[in-house]
């Protein structure tokens, strides 16, 4: 703990990369481990274009339910804290795979989403996206203006990352003299793959898990326990 304090103290670029552990002190299921089940279906197996091609109701009703779990969600300390890191540190960027606004709602905004958002819908027709937090939908599954289905504007297994965050994301594993991985399974690619870029170009990677995660290993730090506990502590 203490040498990764030294390293964030003295880092003039940080980069940080959260998974769906980040949100879990604040009520959000993860999406594997025990309690990664919704009404006997997979999480990862829900998010895919197959599923909601299959059964898009089911899909959205999915959707619709982490919506309304996530509307009366608070940003815990682990969001705080990254969100006052960036005010200190300027060359700070913060890459995200989660869906949930709750970085955004404690504060950060030098953000890079890389698997979308649960309040963004995208037409099926039209292709326009736009902003949505109404809670619970209806109807369900939504549609657009110009009559064509709507799907949530997240990332599902399978498609394309999108390329401008994708890219900003690479470029600042690159960069960092400090990379922090934070309550992610480090199972999803191309996710999965920045903190190994970050490494290659010798920054100090630290881990903040309560498990050890295929990243673990190679990590320069891991810090075992809730991410609310250990990061105000670290920073
Ligand atoms: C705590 C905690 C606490 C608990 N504090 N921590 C083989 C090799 C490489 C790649 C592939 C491969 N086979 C297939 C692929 C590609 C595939 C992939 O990676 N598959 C793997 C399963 C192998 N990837 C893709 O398909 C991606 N696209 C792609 O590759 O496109 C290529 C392409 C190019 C050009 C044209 C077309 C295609 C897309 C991946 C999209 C992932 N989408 C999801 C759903 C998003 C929408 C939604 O939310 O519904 O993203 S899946 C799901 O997993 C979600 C998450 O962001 C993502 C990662 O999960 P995360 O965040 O790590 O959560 P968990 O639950 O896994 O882990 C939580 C962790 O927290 C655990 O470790 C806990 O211990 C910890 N924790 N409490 C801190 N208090
Ligand atoms: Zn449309």
């Amino acid at each position: 703990m203490a040498q990764a304090r030294d390293w964030l103290r003295e880092a003039s670029s940080i980069a940080v990369l959260t998974g769906a552990g980040v949100s879990a002190e604040s009520g959000l299921p993860t999406f594997r481990g025990p309690n990664g089940l919704w009404r006997n279906h997979k999480p990862e197996l829900l998010a895919t274009p197959q599923a909601f091609a299959d059964d898009p109701k089911l899909v959205w009703e999915w959707y619709d339910w982490r919506r309304s779990v996530h509307s009366k969600c608070e940003p815990n300390p682990a969001h705080r804290a990254l969100a006052e890191l960036e005010r200190r540190v300027a060359g700070f960027q913060l890459i995200t795979q989660n869906v949930d606004s709750l970085h955004e709602r404690a504060g950060s905004q030098r953000m890079l989403h890389l698997h979308g958002s649960v309040w963004r819908t995208r037409c099926l027709g039209c292709a326009e996206e736009k902003w949505n937090d109404q809670v619970p939908l209806d109807p369900l599954p939504p549609h657009c203006l110009c009559g064509a289905m709507l799907r949530p504007a997240v990332v599902w297994f399978g498609e394309p990352l999108p390329e401008h965050e994708l890219r900003a994301a690479l470029e600042a594993a690159r960069g960092a003299q400090v990379f922090l991985v934070i309550g992610t399974s480090s199972a999803v690619y191309p996710a999965a793959a920045l903190p190994r870029v970050a490494l290659e170009n010798g920054a100090r990677v630290i881990e903040i898990n309560p498990e050890r995660t295929a990243l673990s290993d190679a990590a320069h730090v891991f810090l075992q326990g809730p991410a609310g506990e250990l990061l105000p502590q670290l920073l």
